[in-house]
């Protein structure tokens, strides 16, 4: 089955649909024309579906397709702005796991992507630990990109390849926001699986030496903190390289760090991202926004 992924499909109830401002790539404009068709007249967006040199749409019409039951979903493309999005408080969801995501966080982070977390466990089963979505600062966003790369294409864009290299390192203000999917998690498996994950991005982007860094980030993380299904945790980059947690919105600690920082970001948008489809979703969502 064709996972509702991409482009974002909000679940929002059936009400008048905000006007979007008119797309700027051709296969945002003919996404969002054949989205309202596959209200109307499906048969006719078949046919659309079947244009073999539109790939990105083909994928985009597929996911629709094969998620009709979803009927509530409204497919919105980057092009509304933030108020749009946040005075419709909707929300994205993660389909293999229900968990949804505001599309809109502290009324300037918009939700680029949403992805899941799974662990292979003693090689024998694989499990959802946590849906995740990532977000990033409106204006940081579209005031670093347009500096950097306002004069690229979108073909350009694409293939511009320290693009999430430039967004990982520098001071944009970010958020990923885990939601736990995995019931029987233990403070003592996290620790293990982020010594793991964030220690072996500390080493790629520090060297070897940063024991302490990793030490005194799982020393916020108490034992007696309790993660049960449903817990939120907020990994915030904050202008300065600070990056923030917060469980179920209480704030645990900030350390001041730029590779720590970037090593989290990795994990998400970086080279080897614990789901690929979320990082190639948020990389066509800042490729939309910048060519607005
Ligand atoms: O039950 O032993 C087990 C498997 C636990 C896997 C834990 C993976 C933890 C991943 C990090 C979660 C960060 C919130
Ligand atoms: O999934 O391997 C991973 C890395 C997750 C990094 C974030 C960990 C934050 C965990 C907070 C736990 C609170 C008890």
């Amino acid at each position: 089955m064709v996972s509702l992924r991409f482009p974002f499909l909000f679940s929002q109830p059936p009400k008048p649909k905000p006007k979007p401002k008119p797309p700027h790539t051709k296969a945002a404009s003919t996404f969002l024309a054949a989205s309202a068709v596959v209200a109307t007249a499906g048969a006719a967006a078949i046919a659309i579906c079947q244009d073999p040199k539109d790939p990105f749409l083909k994928k985009a019409l597929n996911s629709v397709f094969s998620n009709k039951s979803n009927h509530c979903s409204l497919p919105l493309w980057g092009s509304l702005s933030l108020a749009e999005n946040s005075s419709s408080s909707s929300t994205v969801v993660e389909s293999r796991t229900g968990v949804s995501f505001p599309s809109v966080l502290d009324d300037s982070k918009r939700l680029l992507g949403i992805g899941l977390r799974k662990k292979s466990v003693l090689g024998l089963k694989n499990i959802d630990v946590y849906a995740f979505g990532v977000y990033a600062d409106d204006n940081d966003l579209k005031k670093f990109l347009s500096e950097k790369y306002g004069k690229l294409s979108n073909p350009e864009f694409k293939e511009n390849k320290e693009f999430n290299e430039y967004i990982i390192e520098n001071d944009i203000c970010m958020t990923v926001r885990l939601q736990i999917v995995y019931s029987k998690l233990s403070i003592r498996s996290v620790r293990s699986a982020f010594e793991e994950s964030v220690g072996s991005r500390l080493q790629k982007f520090g060297g070897s030496d940063n024991k302490d860094l990793l030490q005194r980030f799982t020393s916020q993380f108490k034992d007696e903190y309790k993660i049960p299904r449903g817990s939120l945790i907020d990994l915030s980059r904050e202008q300065g390289h600070v990056l923030c947690t917060k469980i179920d919105g209480k704030e645990v600690g900030s350390i001041q760090s730029q590779l720590l920082c970037q090593s989290i970001l990795d994990l998400y948008i970086g080279k080897d991202p614990f789901d690929r489809q979320a990082k190639e979703d948020i990389e066509h969502n800042l490729a939309s926004l910048l060519h607005k």
